[in-house]
């Protein structure tokens, strides 16, 4: 709680009337569960759970409410519950700031701790799907090759015998088996994250978990699980005490677990609900049978300039997205990266123009109502770079193009990975494979040598490290950014 928002009343179901926002089109308390997430971060709830409430809104069917599950944190469950699950969510644009109040989360659970009515929820048959927002690492898998890493510590404590699982895939197929042994239809597995194929990705890995729990399980998942691919896209960027306290302000009632978002939202879903789903495409989902072309555009082209910014900002001290779209070294860039080295690789999607894309991801980026940090989408970049940075980089090597922008990226991520800025401030590295990056660094080695060992890293670049003209072009731009500094790297950049 922060001091600003004491006085006010807190928002539940008995507050609701006096809140200042748009109101369900429904009773929030006549909500049934159909869904449960895991992952209750901000971008769920300013993105699935918006769409929930237009397409009952829409249908009428109530039934399909979503409960929300943590696997780590309790502290979403303690700031829901109080609410009644009720939150609200702030659109924040040129039209300056609108609230409204999402009633389709029916419970918040913190899986460590509620283990039990979990695996209860799961195995319900009005349970019909299972949606993952659990960021890429969640999926435990190898980030160059898309399979489950079975060496993975929570993974191999997951399958030890007699233990509660806590990793996505290893409550997922609890649960899978469950329903199987209870002669139950299973769920339908929905990922949300920004994975190439996520479905596929995400079918692969339950299926290699499966397999090492038993391969009659794994058959029984391979033949009767439906896996549909999603693209989703909203920046929702993570909530702070100013959210907290500036939507009280808007709301005038205290709200401890709002989320803060753009205005754009897009949802591209593969029909593939064997036990059915809500009216989505009431709400403005666009339902296709093939996401992929969707997927690669909004990986390379919004992720892709996203990490570019992000370690291209963070090592110049530029601490927000607007202001680094804003910034005439890294606005410059940006340009110049979708342009020269991004969208080529990109096949268009049916009816899509890219050059009117990246005109509005500007758009978006230059929102200055979303405060979006440079460092936290710089997390986890050994998990993000392959997807969003070294597949169009494989694509243009390939076909013998150049990747002097691209490589800059990929430097600039080993850069961040030392930990200072260009004034030598200290950077926050969180990524899973932060050991193995600083292994290659550990030894006082000069950049080349450093480059030469992180690219090695085979879960991240796979056999990209083997090949001289990306180590050459990587170790180029890595020692103009250390020699010169980020601007000054830049702007040889813009004249070369
Ligand atoms: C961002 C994404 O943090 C990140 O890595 O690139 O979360 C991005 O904001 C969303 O994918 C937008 O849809």
């Amino acid at each position: 709680m922060t001091d600003t928002t004491s006085s006010f009343e807190r928002l539940d179901r008995r507050s609701l009337p006096r809140v200042r926002a748009r109101l369900p089109g429904f009773d929030p308390a006549r909500v049934g569960t159909g869904i449960v997430h895991i992952g209750l971060g901000a971008f769920v709830r300013a993105h699935v759970a918006a769409f929930n409430d237009e397409a009952m809104e829409a249908s009428g069917d109530l039934s399909w409410g979503l409960t929300g599950v943590s696997l780590r944190s309790p502290d979403q469950k303690a700031r829901l519950e109080p609410q009644d699950g009720l939150y609200t969510a702030v659109e924040r644009g040129p039209g300056g700031s609108h609230a409204r109040i999402i009633g389709s989360l029916t419970a918040a659970i913190h899986a460590p701790s509620e283990g039990e009515r979990l695996a209860a929820l799961l195995a319900d048959p009005a349970t019909r799907i299972v949606s993952l927002t659990i960021t890429e690492k969640g999926y435990c898998h190898d980030p160059a090759t898309g399979h489950l890493r079975a060496d993975h510590p929570e993974i191999r404590a997951d399958l030890a015998a007699g233990s509660r699982p806590a990793t996505a895939p290893g409550l997922i197929v609890a649960a899978l088996a469950a329903r199987r042994a209870a002669g139950l239809a299973p769920f339908t597995v929905l990922c949300c994250d920004n994975l190439p194929g996520n479905g596929h990705v995400t079918r692969r890995v339950v299926t290699e978990y499966a397999a090492l729990k038993g391969e009659a399980l794994a058959v029984w998942i391979e033949r009767e699980v439906a896996f549909p691919s999603t693209m989703v896209d909203r920046i929702v960027p993570a909530v702070t005490p100013e959210g907290i306290a500036a939507t009280a302000e808007l709301i005038g009632l205290r709200d401890e677990a709002p989320v803060l978002h753009e205005p754009f939202r897009q949802w591209v879903i593969e029909d593939n609900f064997p036990s059915g789903r809500p009216r989505w495409d009431l709400a403005g989902a666009q339902m296709t049978t093939d996401v992929e072309p969707f997927e690669l555009m909004k990986l390379r082209m919004l992720n892709g300039t996203h990490s570019a910014m992000a370690y291209l900002g963070t090592l110049a001290g530029v601490e927000t997205v607007s202001a680094a779209i804003a910034d005439p070294d890294i606005g410059a860039f940006v340009e110049a990266l979708w342009r020269e080295e991004i969208i080529p690789t990109v096949p268009p999607p049916p009816g899509a123009d890219l050059a009117a894309y990246a005109a509005q991801l500007r758009a978006r980026y230059e929102n200055p109502g979303v405060r979006h940090l440079t460092a936290q989408i710089a997390m986890d970049g050994s998990q993000k770079l392959p997807q969003r940075i070294l597949a169009p980089i494989r694509d243009r090597m390939a076909a013998g193009q150049g990747i002097e922008r691209l490589a800059l990226v990929v430097a600039a991520f080993l850069r961040h990975a030392r930990g200072t800025s260009d004034a030598g401030a200290p950077l926050r590295v969180s990524d899973p494979l932060a050991p193995l990056l600083a292994s290659a660094a550990a030894p006082a080695t000069d950049a080349a040598g450093y480059v030469r060992r992180a690219v090695a890293i085979e879960p991240i670049f796979g056999t990209l490290g083997a090949n001289p003209t990306f180590t050459a072009a990587v170790t180029d731009a890595y020692v103009r950014l250390s020699t010169h500094g980020t601007r000054a790297t830049l702007r040889g950049l813009a004249h070369a």
